[in-house]
């Protein structure tokens, strides 16, 4: 199973996302991720055999994050990648904790890791076709984060295919 850790939108929020940002993203050209795939990935850890899932469902469980909420506030066209995404201008501190905490347990558990910087981010567009400076989102969109998702990703011809296999709610 391919597997990461994210926060991960309800579906109505998913929905007024991808609504509210649509007239930004319309002169980007590229390809629009649905709105049912908009997530904020914490920690990609690719294959990973089902007999470790205990170890990632403990290794959550012992996560104490207090709640916290993202203020997103504007559209960066990353160019490397070719990807526009949704970004906060703050990192909250629990948020930042959080990514720290999750890295270190991946590590110690023997999870492969990423060791780039973390920069919080939700994938909106790819194969961008016009590149831009950053956009300000105004209103900024206010998400009071519910919950620590364990998710699996399937890749298809038609794109990727998302389910949330875990939960645990943030305090
Ligand atoms: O959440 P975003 O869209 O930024 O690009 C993949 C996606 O990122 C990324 O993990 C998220 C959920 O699939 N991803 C896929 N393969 C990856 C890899 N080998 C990867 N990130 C790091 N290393």
């Amino acid at each position: 199973m391919r597997l990461f850790f994210a926060l991960w939108p309800d579906a109505p929020t998913q929905q007024a996302w991808s609504e509210t940002l649509a007239p930004y993203l319309a002169p980007l050209g590229g390809r629009r991720i649905p709105a049912r795939n908009l997530h904020l990935t914490l920690a990609f850890l690719g294959e990973v055999r089902g007999d470790r899932m205990n170890e990632l469902l403990r290794l959550g469980g012992d996560l104490d994050t207090p709640a916290f909420t993202l203020r997103f506030d504007r559209i960066e066209y990353w160019k490397k990648a070719g990807l526009a995404c949704l970004r906060a201008g703050d990192t909250p501190p629990s948020l930042a904790r959080l990514g720290g905490q999750l890295a270190t347990g991946l590590q110690l558990a023997g999870f492969p890791v990423e060791t780039r910087a973390f920069k919080p981010h939700v994938t909106l567009l790819r194969n961008v076709a016009v590149p831009t400076p950053s956009l300000p989102v105004w209103p900024v969109l206010e998400w009071p984060v519910p919950a620590l998702a364990l998710v699996r990703s399937r890749t298809d011809p038609d794109g990727s295919e998302y389910a949330v296999l875990h939960e645990w709610p943030l305090r």
